[in-house]
């Protein structure tokens, strides 16, 4: 039986094209997703977009077309900007989805006959930016938004009420009996005393003060609050509640498959309080778990589509490829930290990691077998000279510590440990010092068993860092004459699968950028709109 694998982005407001913020957490669960597939899991990858709210609609009153116009188009910017990340999403939600409406009215049916969901009158603090209530204490003397800062104003009006104070102490036996529900740990200690800890007061989910949502059935002046419309996508892109539910029978409901969200900071609060207090209350199993990833920052803060200081991907995937982008976004932003981007730190990357380092190694090592063996790779006959088993045991330790790191969601450490791979790789090579044993007839042996050691680890390492480099991975394989059959995951750490295959030089893998002239052309993308109609 093949293990089952769940894993879902945020889906995003459409208000804005997307900048490299998403781009970042997208390519993380694209990077997960295709490093299970290659493993041999059974994989559904879903992305999306919260269509709904009162945000949406105000941005598309301001120019002058209908909501739905509004996100149709904004909608296009995100499918083309995967496709041109190569983004392997099994799927993708829109909220506005007939598939989505009928079942989030279904859900909210379930919860009203059930009791979870009452109407009531509500009085509150809120920020129209954030779509939330927030009490007096939270918005303070000054009456500001906890979150983004900006002025709340206060509000009454009848609503829907959902009971999550009948749930806070089920919620804490549940984070206590799933550790790792929420990580990294601290995020988790923020939920708990931020805001389990001082009360939780029930939810209000329908709003009747604007119209672009979804009508609550039993009572149709309300629409469905935003959260409770957002969070169900992960439920009713799998067809929960809809005649054909068996991608939700084989993925949802079953105990067996891990389930995975991964979610910025901001909300952290949705996916790990009301989230799972909704699968309760539906009788529904709760995803194993929520990853809090952290934040790529701009030198004056935090990327955002409201600051404007934004950089897309498209420009950087023209210049660079693909590869060159998706690799930044791993290896740079370790899951969980908030790193800045720079254009300097950006092309330090590209031509640290991938021209020097793992370019340079396919390149020696092809033009070695070219000039010493007439391009075929000698025969693998285990450790001859000294070095050789260092260089073997940590071969199979890294796919180890690999499958280990990733199935942590640890991707920028696992990539760490691959890189580790090929540098110790280009070492070995000055440790051996092929060009002197090539003048000595009697190191034949030593000579021919460095090329087959250097092989086979390039056929290791391109096979770890095929989820991130899903163009020049092939291109490494195509170096080493790999055949399309042999290019599987089993086929890792295989000493001998390589023997008396013919490499072909081809092209530089990554060519070495110019430092200072890339990192000015990347400034130029960042500059904002008044300095680049200085320009
Ligand atoms: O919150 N760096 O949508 P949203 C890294 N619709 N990731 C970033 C980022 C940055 N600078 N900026 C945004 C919503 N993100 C809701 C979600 S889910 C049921 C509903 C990513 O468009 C990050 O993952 O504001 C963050 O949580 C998400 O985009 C917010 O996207």
């Amino acid at each position: 039986m093949k293990k089952k694998f769940y894993i879902t982005t945020p889906i995003y407001y459409p208000s804005a094209s997307p900048h490299l913020g998403h781009a970042y957490c997208t390519t993380m669960c694209d990077v997960i997703a295709r490093g299970k597939r290659l493993r041999g899991y059974d994989v559904f990858f879903l992305t999306g977009l919260d269509e709904h709210g009162e945000k949406i609609e105000k941005n598309a009153q301001a120019k002058g077309v209908t909501p739905q116009q509004f996100v149709d188009e904004v909608a296009k910017s995100y499918t083309s900007l995967w496709s041109a990340m190569a983004i392997s999403n099994d799927d993708f939600i829109r909220t506005t989805q007939e598939r989505h409406i009928k079942t989030v009215q279904k859900i909210f049916s379930k919860m009203l006959e059930k009791g979870d969901i009452y109407l009531s009158t509500y009085t509150g603090w809120y920020c129209v930016h954030e779509e939330t209530y927030w009490t007096e204490i939270q918005v303070g003397p000054e009456h500001l938004c906890p979150e983004c800062h900006r002025p709340v104003e206060k509000k009454d009006e009848q609503a829907y009420f959902y009971r999550c104070s009948a749930y806070a102490d089920w919620l804490l036996s549940f984070y206590d009996s799933n550790p790792k529900f929420i990580t990294p740990e601290g995020r988790k200690n923020e939920m708990i005393n931020t805001f389990i800890k001082p009360g939780l007061l029930d939810l209000c989910v329908s709003r009747t003060s604007f119209d672009w949502g979804i009508p609550v059935l039993e009572n149709p002046e309300h629409v469905v609050y935003v959260w409770l419309d957002a969070l169900t996508n992960y439920i009713t892109a799998l067809g929960y509640l809809q005649d054909d539910d068996s991608k939700f029978q084989y993925f949802w409901n079953d105990p067996e498959t891990e389930i995975v969200h991964v979610v910025g900071p901001d909300i952290n609060r949705f996916h790990t309080i009301y989230w799972p207090m909704f699968l309760h209350s539906l009788g529904l199993r709760e995803p194993n778990r929520v990853f809090v990833h952290g934040l790529l920052m701009m030198k004056d803060g935090k990327m955002s589509k409201s600051k404007g200081n934004v950089i897309s991907a498209y420009p950087l995937i023209e210049r660079y490829g693909v590869d060159a982008v998706r690799y930044y976004l791993v290896a740079e932003v370790p899951f969980g930290s908030d790193p800045v981007f720079t254009p300097e730190q950006f092309v330090m990357r590209v031509n640290q990691d991938l021209a020097n380092n793992l370019g340079n190694l396919l390149n020696r090592t092809v033009s070695m077998i070219d000039k010493y063996f007439e391009g075929k790779i000698p025969e693998y006959k285990g450790a001859v000279g000294s070095f050789d088993a260092a260089l073997h045991d940590l071969c199979l330790s890294t796919i180890k510590d690999y499958e280990a790191l990733n199935d942590d969601l640890k991707v920028s450490e696992a990539n760490g440990k691959v890189m580790e791979l090929v540098s110790a790789a280009n070492k070995y090579i000055e440790d051996n010092a092929p060009w002197a044993l090539a003048k000595d007839e009697s190191k034949n042996a030593e000579l021919e068993s460095v090329m087959a050691h250097l092989a086979e680890v390039l056929f290791t390492a391109g096979m770890l860092l095929k989820p991130i480099l899903v163009v020049k991975a092939d291109k490494i394989f195509d170096a080493l004459g790999v055949e399309e059959s042999e290019r599987v995951y089993d086929n890792v750490g295989k000493f001998g699968m390589l023997n008396n295959h013919l490499v072909n030089k081809g092209e530089p893998l990554f060519p070495r950028l110019d430092a200072a002239k890339e990192a000015e052309y990347i400034a130029s993308l960042m500059a904002g709109p008044k300095e680049k109609a200085a320009a």
